[in-house]
């Protein structure tokens, strides 16, 4: 290579890439360079504050940073001489002289006794300064920042690489001091306990309480390290879990292509809910004299005033034999199975192929039905493909960036870093969300808070600038889109002008972002479930695909289409066919050549009619028509909308198998329960928002007689006649590999060597490829469709009885139905109580307060909850999570459902807020 840079280390003759620094290439080498403010990781700048790491470059009289320093042609640089070493060791010296002595140290094991060991600098002849008082306000991390050698790298993570922007350095000199906001405890800071911080401290100033003793002291050292994937969102974060006497300790992120090492709070700090005292461990059959199913509610700490102990054997029995009666009794078509997008690929092959094989049946889906269905029915639609069409990374490349119906900074954290850092680096970052976003909207170029629902007029109104003023990608049309001319027609009845009462933003704002995303070299669109939960939801990604196509924002770097994938492993779920109407890889099961091939592959015959979607299948239940049903890893006793009707429809069923890790409100409603794995206990492979395929390993040992999910699974397969024959998950992986074209080239060896490959992929030894469609798409036509599309009003409007509109949705802390979170100490500490938001101008209006009770009427039930005062909830509308099972959100919600996705409308129904009356007599 002609830009390499030639020169000497030690006398050694070595090579340094361009921009390549003494360190890195020292590194390389196999020198070792002692560093303190210095980490090498992804993201992090070398800042070259501490002088850890001085070397001499021949011919200068003063030393240099190496972390910093690039090297010339020809430059002879001494590491081991001793002018640098000596001048290392006084910087240790002086280090450790500020430092508690190590004895007594908060992490004796750190960077920094580790590098101090290694210069030879044990102990200081240099007094001893003050003492600090620890700062354990916040529940999962210790700031003692006696400890603190102001390298800086805490304030990097937290500004530069998670770009959260609470930590800072205040004062000069010796009264530098790290501080949080303005110098708040960390528990009262707006940190949002990432623990980027904790991973890069190199002292223990910063580190997890958790390892700690009262004294500050670290206790706790792991005896394994494991490789593995984090259990929560989408986004697949690459983990090493730290483990001691079969527990997890800590949690670090790993390199992974999709986090490089970033985390959040859940995937570092809220992986014990797998050690709850609550996890299933044996298994359990409903007793003959429980109370009628649904009535009540089971205590998950005593379970046995419902539920008897039962031997596996006798479990699976009563488990698989009430299935096979239904079957034989009524046929195939009154059984149904709810999958798991927590679970693995090879588990999610599984599940449906027991469905198909040994039910008969399509009706198996899993809740992906109530999250991008309607943006996999938009993309399968027109583009022929429902995955991403480039990683979200890839808003690094790009110049301006739409988020949409999605709050990534709460749901997607790591992947909201990378969209912050490109805002911070000159993208225009455009939020368009009816609720405010401070986390995200702070780095906004506009923040567009529109009226909810309105997603289509606004999106349209976008559409009629760029044809009116000739903005579209001509020549990408042609080439690869069809459907122009509708679509030109259709958004000529939007003028922004006339939209922007009905959207609630003026026209010039919708113009400007119509004209910067047209314009822009590379722009990119991601969005949520603010988008696809409505009955009107396909027809907003519909609108999505429209803007990416007529300005030809696709398949180029830096552009594309994310609808940023919710669970840890849906993609994968419903690439492996946990989906009614296809086969794994999205083969229809209407197609009888399809039918053929699996019907060959899997020797049996299969059922050639689509199967009922999660809200139909419940509402067949409720109707008597399905009898019997096997849920594995969902909780839709919370999770469906309308829960009165949905727990009714689980109460109705004749025969109810749950394969749960905790009892969960569905467990509450079941015949059998089968104490299963938890992901930390588990081998398998999960697909991520990117298409990544990652390997997951186990870390710790299942609790009592839990056993593995995909075990669990093939035993009733066995049980109900067939046995598939599978002595392991590697096995699972080959046969899903062996008929899903989207696998190739990806083996179970290639991912426990390299951890993470991205499909689609085009050889055995290639990464990937992480940007689709750069060559057209894969539909019949190799052409992508643009569809224009009308408004379609939300199903049920606010009106004088029900006056406000009620969306729900996340928290950060809180993960869906909160049978995982609520059991992780750190998670529920944080976020320990059901709430609902509203704008502090209307609870102020009212003469109420925040902190009162409040109950939330709608026309299918009522909660009571706490209020919340929250300046992004707009006038008109409150906002309820839905974690929190004493006051479900669900019990209010809308059950239409979207014609084409099916996907019922979580984000938009009518209701009533007052004072909880009983609660306020009480108080
Ligand atoms: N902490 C946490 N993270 C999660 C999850 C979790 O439970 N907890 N769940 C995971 C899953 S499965 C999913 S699907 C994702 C979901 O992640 P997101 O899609 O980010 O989910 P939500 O918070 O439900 O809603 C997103 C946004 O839609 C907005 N919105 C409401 N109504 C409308 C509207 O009419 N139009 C538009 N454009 N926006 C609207 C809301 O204000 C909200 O900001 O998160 C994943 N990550
Ligand atoms: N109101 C409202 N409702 C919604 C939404 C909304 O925005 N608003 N969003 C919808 C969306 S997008 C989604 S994705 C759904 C999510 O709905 P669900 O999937 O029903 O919600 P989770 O709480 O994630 O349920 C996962 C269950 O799996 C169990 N589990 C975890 N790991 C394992 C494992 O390894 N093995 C087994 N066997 N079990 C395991 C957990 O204990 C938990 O009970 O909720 C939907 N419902
Ligand atoms: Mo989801």
């Amino acid at each position: 290579m002609t830009d390499t840079i030639r020169f000497e280390i030690d006398g050694r003759t070595v090579e340094a890439a361009p921009g390549e620094t003494i360190w890195t290439v020292a590194k390389r080498e196999g020198i070792e360079i002692p560093h303190l403010c210095h980490r090498p990781e992804p993201g992090y700048r070398p800042d070259g504050n501490c002088r850890a790491c001085m070397v001499q470059v021949e011919g200068e009289r003063a030393l240099a940073a190496s972390c910093i320093r690039k090297p010339s042609e020809g430059m002879k640089v001494s590491v081991a001489g001793d002018r640098p070493s000596r001048a290392r060791e006084l910087v240790f010296e002086l280090l450790v002289s500020d430092q508690p002595a190590r004895e007594t140290s908060h992490d004796p094991t750190s960077q920094f006794w580790h590098w101090a060991d290694q210069v030879g600098v044990a102990q200081s002849r240099f007094p001893e300064r003050e003492q600090w008082q620890p700062d354990t306000s916040h529940p999962a991390m210790a700031v003692n920042l006696d400890a603190c050698i102001h390298c800086n790298l805490c304030v990097r993570a937290c500004r530069e690489v998670q770009v959260n922007d609470v930590i800072g350095l205040a004062h000069r000199g010796h009264d530098a001091k790290v501080v949080f906001d303005f110098d708040d405890p960390m528990g009262e800071s707006t940190c949002v306990a990432c623990g980027e911080c904790v991973q890069a401290c190199p002292t223990g100033a910063l580190m997890e309480s958790a390892l700690l003793d009262e004294q500050q002291t670290r206790t706790e050292w792991p005896d394994t390290q494991v490789e593995s994937v984090c259990p929560f969102c989408g986004v697949g974060c690459q983990v090493t879990y730290n483990v001691k006497d079969d527990r997890i300790i800590s949690v670090d992120g790993r390199n992974g292509p999709s986090n490089e090492q970033r985390l959040c709070v859940k995937g570092r700090f809220g992986t014990d809910y797998s050690r709850h005292p609550h996890r299933l461990q044996v298994p359990m059959i409903r007793r003959a004299d429980a109370p009628k199913r649904g009535d009540d509610k089971v205590d998950p700490a005593n379970p046995w005033t419902h539920f008897r102990e039962a031997s596996w054997e006798e479990a699976l029995e009563v488990a698989a034999g009430g299935l096979q009666r239904i079957r034989d009794r009524d046929g195939s078509g009154a059984l149904a199975g709810f999958g798991s997008a927590k679970g693995t690929n090879e588990e999610a092959y599984l599940f449906q192929k027991t469905v198909r094989v040994a039910f008969g049946t399509n009706n198996v889906d899993h809740c992906t039905r109530l999250c991008h269905a309607s943006s996999v029915a938009a993309l399968m639609e027109n583009l022929g493909s429902g995955g991403v069409s480039a990683p979200f990374n890839a808003a690094s490349d790009a110049e301006c960036i739409i988020v949409i119906g999605a709050r990534p900074t709460e749901n997607h954290p790591v992947a909201a870093s990378y969209l912050k850092q490109a805002a911070k680096n000159g993208a225009k970052l455009i939020v368009m969300d009816p609720r405010y976003q401070v986390q995200l909207g702070r780095y906004a170029w506009r923040n567009v808070q529109f009226k909810p629902g309105q997603d289509v007029a606004l999106l349209n109104a976008m559409l009629h600038t760029i044809f009116a003023e000739g903005l579209e990608d001509t020549q990408y049309i042609q080439a690869h889109a069809d459907g122009v001319e509708a679509l030109r027609e259709k958004v000529k009845d939007f003028p922004p002008k006339e939209m922007a009462e009905l959207v609630g933003v003026d026209a010039q704002t919708i113009k400007e972002c119509a004209r910067a995303y047209a314009t822009s070299n590379a722009s990119i669109i991601f969005w949520g479930m603010g988008v696809s939960q409505h009955v009107h939801g396909t027809d907003n990604s519909r609108s999505l695909i429209n803007l990416a196509l007529s300005t030809g924002q696709i398949g180029r770097k830096g552009t594309g289409l994310h609808p940023l994938r919710g669970q840890n492993n849906v993609q994968g779920a419903s690439d492996a066919g946990m989906i009614p109407m296809v086969f794994p890889d999205y083969k229809p099961v209407t197609n009888a050549d399809f039918k053929q091939q699996f019907e060959d592959y899997w020797g049996t015959e299969l059922d050639g009619q689509k199967g009922l979607t999660v809200v139909e299948i419940v509402n067949a239940a409720h109707d008597g028509e399905i009898k019997g049903m096997y849920v594995m890893g969902e909780n839709p006793a919370m999770s469906d909308p309308d829960q009165t009707h949905a727990r009714a429809a689980l109460a109705k069923l004749e025969h109810l198998v749950v394969q749960e890790i905790f009892l969960t409100e569905t467990a509450f409603h079941a015949d059998v329960v089968l104490p299963a794995s938890a992901q930390q206990e588990k081998t398998g492979t999960y697909t991520n928002t990117n298409r990544q395929v990652q390997l997951g390993r186990p870390a710790i040992s299942l609790p009592g007689e839990a056993r593995q999910d995909w075990w669990i699974t093939h035993e009733i397969a066995r049980r109900m006649g067939h046995d598939f024959g599978f002595a392991q998950v590697r096995e699972v992986y080959a046969e899903m590999a062996g008929i899903m074209p989207s696998l190739a080239n990806i083996t179970w060896d290639r991912l426990e060597r390299e951890g993470s490959v991205t499909y689609p992929c085009p050889a055995p030894d290639h990464p990937g490829e992480p940007i689709v469609f750069s060559e057209g798409f894969p539909t019949p036509s190799g052409r992508g469709g643009m569809k224009p599309v009308d408004i379609t009003p939300p199903a049920e409007l606010p009106d004088q009885d029900y006056p406000l509109v009620l969306t729900t949705g996340r928290q950060l802390e809180h993960w869906h139905t909160g049978a995982m979170t609520r059991r992780a100490r750190v998670l529920d500490h944080l976020e320990p109580e059901a709430i609902v938001s509203m704008h502090p101008r209307e609870i102020g209006k009212r003469g109420w307060r925040a902190g009162q009770r409040v109950r939330v009427t709608t026309r299918r039930g009522s909660i009571a909850l706490v209020l919340r005062a929250d300046r992004e909830v707009p006038s008109g509308m409150i906002f309820i999570p839905f974690a929190y099972a004493e006051a479900a959100a669900n019990v209010l919600t809308n059950p239409q459902i979207d014609p084409d996705g099916k996907i019922p409308e979580f984000k938009f129904c009518a209701a009533r807020i007052e004072l909880d009356k009983e609660k306020q007599a009480a108080e």
